[in-house]
């Protein structure tokens, strides 16, 4: 287990030590895990005093050797600027959405990198074959990388604990590649919720090109895998006091008896800008403000535990929180009512369980948050089921406790007509809502995450050894040829463009040589021997080239249409096509030829294509990404796709996918003796999709394929198809002796 703080942190008070337990979900939450797999937990101190001396060095020994506590130390300038800097100045409030907030000092980019080396060096040292690392939060997003590249077999799964931001956002952030990159190197990547996988993917395409499916980005020759994985709680650490724990029995006799005349609403919160303390305090004002009757009957517990005390906007925050507190309870205190109970300090757990069992009304209303355990810490001691949890939209946690009275902080008028509506619910409906949360809550655990999130890591990382040992091996040419000769019947399905040919700046430019004109026919003239070309390009292109060519099979578009040898008429594989889509679509990609020099838009019957080879390349592959992103949107409920190419995006129907020509083919050679598919794109993925595994399947290039086989380019398929010819003719000859 990796991540910025240990349970414990170290604080040099005067000349002495002291270890404090660290605050925040994680330690919570990891806590148990960790005991139940015996891991090593690798994170840093904490201390900022850059003071060393044997008593920590002999404190640090201790928690490495008791509770398997590693620590890792950061020199104060890096600390600062990697904690206090990067992670909660530039990373916190850009990714919950405070972009007003955020800033950015290159020295803390610089201190990021090297805190997030340091901790490499950590795990690299604890590492032992077959280990899984599990990597925590956003202070450690280039950390998977650089384990891939220092242990490329090793196991690694990444968990974000804040929201992932819309791209929109993320995009602001300067060095958001190099981040992107660095999550990359995990094998699996999990979030709190799908909306925040699915800015993740959003981003990734836009920023990096790179296109996902559902839960699967290809990046680096590697699948990664993503998942929408919700943090649990322990329930029974907290409702274990309740049951167990004498001193919580008694702090809960006391609370009850005290504020016997008054319903409870509790908040608690690390004081933190996105918790929306302000916003809270402001609209319980305006609860006493509008519903007089309401005053000495509520009271609101605010717990806030001090965090991140060293960055001014968090001692901003902290002073107004405690000015509004104050006013307030100036304004309407009476005698015998305090309408807010502040308590900024960090309660024993004991406390909060008794705070938990008792609030009538749980009030949680961050204005972002990644998930928030305080909402499932409040269900799991609302036993008795009569509590309301009130919760904001926009916490994480909000995706799966539907049966919440969901708030907008932002508007402090409904939220306080919320809450009066929260504290006036009949018993039985409170019941019935907290007894789903409840069942809930408790199911989904703590433990059943964990397990969960080291399940899927194995898997994800299991694919990819499969994965690997599948890369396409380098054609045996020889068998090949032997195969051929040996077959009664053949079938040769052959991409064009990057398979016979290279590519060319123009399309129109790449065409076919004579003697690549010569070879296709004698190839197609090989007795029981069908051929095929089976490209993306219009039937025009396809037609001028290889129209007089005898025995020739022709695909165009993708096998939208396909032209048996001999005949002047091509068939269409699909009935029912309309070309009315085009309208729409093509001003869209006309708007972004107009933008980029060099680029231009191929309208062929099937598709558009808007070709960006002759474009500046950066600005090309960076508009590439814009258009294939918004595409992605545009079409997500039509009948049509938007592929990225080489150099290309294009826009077609679904149906037009190069695995429809075998249905026609395969009518004319049934089962063909020897099979095989070249080609060195997506397009000819499909195409091998549709192949038996025995067939001959070659991918023309250096990329991770489906295909059994690779050859480097053009110039090496030809080879092998002069090979072919002459295997055809000996057999021939041999037959005709
Ligand atoms: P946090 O921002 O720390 O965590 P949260 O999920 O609410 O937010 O967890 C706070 C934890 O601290 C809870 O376990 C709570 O009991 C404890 N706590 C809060 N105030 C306390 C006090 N005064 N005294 C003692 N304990 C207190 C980050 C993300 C969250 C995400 C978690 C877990 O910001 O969105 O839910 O990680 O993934």
């Amino acid at each position: 287990m990796v991540s910025n703080r240990l349970p414990y942190t170290l604080r040099r008070a005067g000349d002495a030590w002291k270890v404090e337990k660290s605050a925040g979900g994680l330690a919570t939450a990891m806590g148990p895990i960790l005991r139940k797999t015996e891991g090593v937990w690798v994170g840093w101190s904490g201390d900022q005093s850059g003071v060393t001396d044997a008593r920590r060095a002999g404190l640090l020994a201790r928690w490495a050797e008791r509770e398997r506590y590693v620590a890792v130390d950061l020199p104060p300038e890096t600390a600062r600027g990697f904690y206090e800097g990067f992670s909660n100045q530039t990373l916190w409030p850009l990714f919950h959405n405070f972009p007003y907030l955020f800033r950015f000092d290159p020295a803390d980019w610089d201190a990021y990198r090297e805190a997030n080396r340091l901790f490499c060096e950590a795990v690299l040292e604890q590492l032992r074959p077959g280990d899984m690392v599990w990597v925590h939060d956003y202070q450690l997003m280039l950390l998977p990388r650089l384990l891939r590249e220092a242990a490329p077999e090793v196991r690694v799964g990444f968990f974000l604990h804040i929201p992932f931001p819309p791209s929109a956002s993320f995009r602001i952030l300067p060095r958001r590649e190099e981040l992107l990159r660095g999550l990359l190197g995990a094998d699996l990547i999990a979030f709190h919720t799908h909306r925040y996988l699915q800015h993740f993917r959003d981003s990734v395409l836009r920023l990096l090109g790179t296109p996902s499916h559902m839960d699967k980005v290809e990046a680096g020759g590697r699948t990664v895998r993503l998942e929408a994985l919700p943090i649990g709680i322990a329930p029974e650490e907290f409702t274990g006091l309740l049951d167990d724990d004498e001193k919580t029995g008694r702090m809960l006799t006391e609370m009850r008896e005290r504020f016997r005349c008054c319903k409870v609403l509790l908040a608690v919160d690390r004081l933190d800008y996105t918790k929306g303390i302000p916003e809270r305090l402001r609209a319980f004002r305006q609860l006493l403000t509008v519903s007089p009757e309401s005053r000495g009957k509520v009271v609101l517990i605010q717990v806030a535990v001090p965090s991140r005390e060293r960055i001014p906007m968090y001692g901003e925050l902290r002073r107004e929180v405690d000015g509004l507190v104050g006013k307030i309870n100036g304004e309407f205190s009476t005698p015998g009512w305090t309408p807010i109970v502040y308590l900024r300090r960090n309660l024993p757990r004991a406390e909060l369980a008794a705070l938990y069992a008792l609030a009538d009304v749980a009030w949680i209303s961050p204005l972002r948050d990644g998930l928030n355990l305080v909402a499932k810490e409040y269900v799991a001691c609302q036993r008795d089921g009569a509590g309301v949890l009130l919760l904001s939209e926009f916490a994480g946690a909000a995706a799966e406790m539907g049966e919440a009275i969901m708030v907008n902080p932002y508007d402090e008028g409904r939220t306080a007509e919320s809450v009066a509506r929260a504290l006036a619910l009949p018993l039985s409906e409170r019941r019935e809502r907290m007894a789903a949360l409840h069942r809930r809550v408790t199911h989904n655990n703590v433990f059943a995450w964990g397990e969960r999130f080291i399940g899927t890591l194995r898997e994800a990382a299991s694919a990819r050894t499969r994965h690997a040992a599948a890369l396409p091996a380098e054609l045996p040419a020889a068998d090949a040829a032997r195969a051929f000769r040996e077959a009664e019947s053949r079938l040769l399905l052959l991409d064009y463009d990057g398979t016979l040919v290279g590519y060319a700046k123009r399309p129109q430019d790449a065409k076919p040589p004579a003697e690549l004109i010569r070879l296709l026919a004698r190839l197609a003239q090989t007795p029981a021997t069908t051929a095929a070309i089976v490209s993306g390009r219009s039937r025009g292109d396809i037609e001028g080239w290889f129209g007089d060519v005898r025995g020739l099979w022709l695909a165009a578009e993708h096998g939208a249409v396909i032209r048996p040898p001999g005949s002047r008429e091509w068939e269409y594989s699909y009935t029912g096509y309309s070309p009315d889509w085009k309208r729409d679509v093509y001003p869209y990609l006309e708007h972004y030829a107009d933008r980029t020099p060099g680029s231009f838009v191929e309208e062929k019957e099937f598709s558009l294509v808007w070709h960006y080879r002759m474009s500046d390349p950066e600005f090309g592959e960076w508009l590439a990404n814009e258009l294939a992103h918004d595409l992605e949107g545009m079409l997500a409920d039509t009948p049509l796709r938007a592929v990225r190419g080489q150099k290309s995006v294009e826009v077609r129907p679904m149906w037009a996918d190069k695995g429809e020509v075998m249905n026609r083919l395969t009518r004319e050679c049934p089962a063909p003796a020897f099979l095989l598919a070249a080609g060195d794109d997506k397009t000819d993925e499909d195409l091998f999709a549709r192949l038996p595994a025995t067939a001959w399947t070659i991918h023309v290039g250096e990329n991770q394929s489906r295909a059994r086989f690779r050859l480097s380019g053009p110039g090496q398929v030809c080879l092998l198809l002069e090979e072919l010819v002459a295997a055809g003719r000996v057999e021939v000859s041999r037959k005709t002796a």
